[in-house]
């Protein structure tokens, strides 16, 4: 099914000048981006974007770190694009992702991992509401 899926490529990849090289993987493989901009979060929009994981101990590090510097918001289009953008990216921890994922290549520890990407269709409406203020058509 088509579908749009929301990807960040966060401070550490943005900090590493990997964001043209990371864009054109998502192309490559027959992903369209059809939304783009480069921000910073405050820490309000990343306590909502991260909303589900409020408990965890790991949660005021993971806000620090993405709002430290800007990052790169997009929409990304394509036939059944959340599944095959989240296999693009690979595992939360670049430890034990696959082989030759983004997050293996160029992640650097289970939070500095580079790229979000939204886990289903209903996150993704979510996210993309949240991250560029609009609700899309199916
Ligand atoms: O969807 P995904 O990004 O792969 O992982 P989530 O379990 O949704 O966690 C979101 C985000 O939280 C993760 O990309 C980094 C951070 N995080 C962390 O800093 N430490 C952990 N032990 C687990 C997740
Ligand atoms: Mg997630």
């Amino acid at each position: 099914m088509e579908e749009r899926t929301l990807v960040i490529i966060k401070p550490d990849g943005v900090e590493r000048n990997l964001t043209g090289h990371l864009l054109k993987e998502f192309e490559r493989n027959n992903l369209r981006i059809s939304r783009l901009k480069m921000m910073q979060a405050d820490m309000e929009l990343a306590r909502k974007h991260y909303a589900e994981l409020a408990d965890k101990p790991f949660f005021n590090k993971l806000l620090d770190y993405i709002t430290r510097g800007p990052l790169v918001v997009c929409v990304i289009d394509g036939e059944d694009a959340v599944n095959r953008v989240r296999e693009l990216v690979g595992d939360t921890d670049p430890k034990i992702a696959r082989p030759n994922t983004i997050r293996t290549l160029y992640g650097k520890d289970k939070t500095e991992n580079t790229v979000h990407a939204s886990d289903s269709v209903e996150s993704a409406e979510r996210e993309m509401l949240l991250w560029f203020g609009e609700l899309y058509d199916k």
